[in-house]
């Protein structure tokens, strides 16, 4: 049975700045009809569809700059709604671009999938490779492309998904797999690839692309503009064509392009692509338009089990690079390499005559998964919830970070050794029966809490405080290091602790910052901030190269610390430091001891004949 969908993009011109929204929202409707008229059954719309193309403009007034976003439901907010309405009530699916900001404050270049029948949005998008910069350019005459300031990068990742209700599906096939992305993402071959191995048959991509803006694109400002836009025009379609044929998969893209108030100019070239890397459609103008073909899904079948058979074919082995670097690091230059144990000489010249490689080793990709509890050994939530934002963005796909904050009557925060013994006790009674679950237990305490002593007993998956973690790092990557205390009193029980870990001769100092923990959170964040950064820079003073943050709490305020003591003092953060420490204790494939010091204590409750903790 043929799994035939027809698919349209449709092609928006000309949006200018003081374009009213109601007008911009009867053009989408209009080509929305157009569309339905031919019987298409998906319609593509480009990337910010319903406003002129803003992050070109440098915008200081907040709100100026808010009212190019979306809010609320976008498929029932006033702005937005009538392309929705339409869709429904043609029967019509659409895939729509917005800028979008969500209750929460944040600010993100959005797409949806909108499925018509059930009324629904089956997929959101939120695009990752924002392109340009931060700041304007400071020649008054550029283009600016100001999306890193406006948005933040997408966090929802690129993930295909099933369409019902688009084509005859036989028993033993599947309905339509789509996936979206936004402009840029589509130069990005690690994009594609990521929809490519969730099978995708179809990838839609709207798009705003400038035809001349030669400080964006890194050309010559002399370069004939007419040139410029026929070259940005042959890199759009050179991607789409490229990366559907390695993907084995329909492309659809849609422009926003024409001339925004008479002075932008954006590319059109809006294309429907095959599996087989031919073009289908493709639009004739650089105004609102519709383009449309058939596509016939089984199209994809060829390619993806015969020469993009992933299965057979890739070799992750060999790909580590891809997920664990981003910039690029090149082979060291021959004249650093080491000739027969000596240096090159300066002027090329070598002894021997021969000039050898550095010899070097490396490993698979690691793909043993590895799971490590974060315990939070007081009932405080939200600082479970720091610890695991700090780390979110370090850790490579195999490794998964759990956070587990103690129930009551675990105390709301350990200030001293009562609630260091009463919070242990309640976060052990809870993690030992589900221990086995894990590879590795950070107890995210900062200090020599109980809790770390009692799993290392009970348990053999390794085990580290985030005091200790950090302690261990700073040893590493500096001469002295300086602890950021909580209280008073947690100053001294962090120089107890240091004496314990025999590291005092390596100790700059402890300074308070005189906040409780809840403080942390509960006092202005701006006081707060000032504080921390005033102590960490008289620790900075008494001798310490590297910082440490002396709580679990204090975790997010990092940067600004590292601000104040600038870039030559390395500032530790506890959590991410532990997390490291394990994943690489874990990757070794140690384990805790038992010979000494932590003999498992539930073989002495067994042979007590205790049957309760
Ligand atoms: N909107 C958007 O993502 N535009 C980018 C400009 C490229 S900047 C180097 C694009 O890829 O078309």
């Amino acid at each position: 049975m043929a799994r035939k969908v027809r698919i349209a993009a449709a092609q928006v011109g000309a949006v200018h700045l003081d374009a009213s929204r109601k007008n911009t929202l009867d053009r989408l409707i209009h080509l929305l009809e157009h569309a339905a008229s031919q019987g298409a059954q998906v319609v593509l719309f480009p990337e910010c569809t319903f406003t002129t193309f803003f992050p070109r403009h440098f915008i200081a007034a907040e709100a100026e700059l808010e009212s190019f976003f979306e809010r609320g439901d976008i498929v029932t907010s006033e702005n937005t709604r009538g392309v929705f309405e339409k869709a429904q009530e043609l029967g019509v699916d659409i895939s729509i671009g917005f800028a979008e900001a969500t209750d929460g404050g944040e600010h993100y270049n959005t797409c949806v999938y909108y499925h018509a029948k059930s009324g629904s949005v089956l997929s959101k998008y939120r695009k990752i490779h924002l392109p340009g910069d931060y700041e304007p350019f400071p020649d008054p005459e550029a283009t600016n492309q100001l999306e890193k300031r406006y948005f933040k990068p997408g966090n929802l990742g690129f993930e295909a998904f099933r369409v019902p209700d688009l084509a005859d599906v036989g028993q033993d096939q599947g309905e339509p797999i789509f996936g979206m992305m936004i402009c840029n993402d589509r130069r990005w071959a690690e994009a594609w690839r990521c929809l490519g191995l969730q099978g995708v048959e179809v990838v839609f991509c709207g798009y705003n692309t400038t035809g001349f803006a030669p400080h964006l694109w890194g050309t010559s400002t002399k370069q004939d503009p007419k040139e410029a836009e026929s070259m940005a025009l042959f890199h759009h379609k050179l991607v789409m064509q490229a990366h559907s044929y390695t993907n084995a998969c329909f492309s659809v893209s849609a422009a926003r392009c024409g001339w925004d108030d008479g002075k932008y100019n954006l590319i059109a070239g809006s294309t429907i692509i095959a599996p087989d890397g031919k073009i289908l459609a493709e639009s004739i103008t650089d105004e609102d338009e519709i383009i449309i073909a058939d596509c016939d899904l089984d199209r994809c079948k060829s390619g993806k089990t015969r020469t993009f058979d992933f299965a057979r074919h890739r070799r992750v082995k060999h790909y580590a690079r891809l997920t664990g670097q981003t910039g690029v690091l090149e082979p060291p230059h021959l004249r650093d390499t080491v000739v027969n144990g000596h240096k090159e000489e300066p002027n090329g010249h070598v002894d021997s005559g021969k000039v050898f490689s550095l010899r070097s080793v490396s490993g698979p990709a690691d793909t043993k998964t590895i799971r490590i509890l974060l315990c939070n050994p007081n009932a405080t939530e939200f600082m479970t919830d720091a610890c695991l934002e700090m780390v979110k963005d370090t850790l490579p796909a195999n490794v998964s970070v759990y956070g587990f904050t103690a129930p009551k009557p675990a105390p709301s925060a350990i200030e001293g050794n009562f609630d260091n013994i009463m919070s242990g006790a309640a976060a052990a009674r809870a993690i030992v029966p589900i221990a086995d679950q894990y590879d590795a237990f950070l107890v995210a305490c900062y200090s020599d809490h109980a809790l770390i002593r009692m799993l290392r007993e009970e348990l053999s998956q390794p085990v580290i405080g985030i005091m200790e973690a950090s302690l261990l790092a700073a040893r590493t990557l500096g001469s002295r290091f300086g602890i950021i205390a909580t209280s008073g009193r947690s100053k001294y029980m962090a120089e107890d602790s240091v004496r314990h870990y025999g590291l005092e001769g390596f100790c700059a100092g402890i300074r308070s910052c005189n906040l409780g923990v809840l403080e942390l959170e509960s006092k202005p964040e701006k006081e707060v901030l000032s504080i921390m950064c005033e102590v960490g820079k008289k620790l900075v003073e008494d001798g310490a190269d590297v910082l440490t943050l002396g709580c679990a709490g204090m975790t997010n305020m990092k940067a600004a610390v590292e601000e104040a003591v600038g870039e030559d003092v390395q500032v530790i953060d506890g959590v991410v430091a532990g997390v490291h420490h394990l994943m690489g204790l874990c990757r070794m494939g140690t384990r805790t001891a038992k010979r000494g010091m932590y003999i498992s204590s539930a073989t002495g409750r067994e042979s007590r004949r205790q049957d309760w903790y």
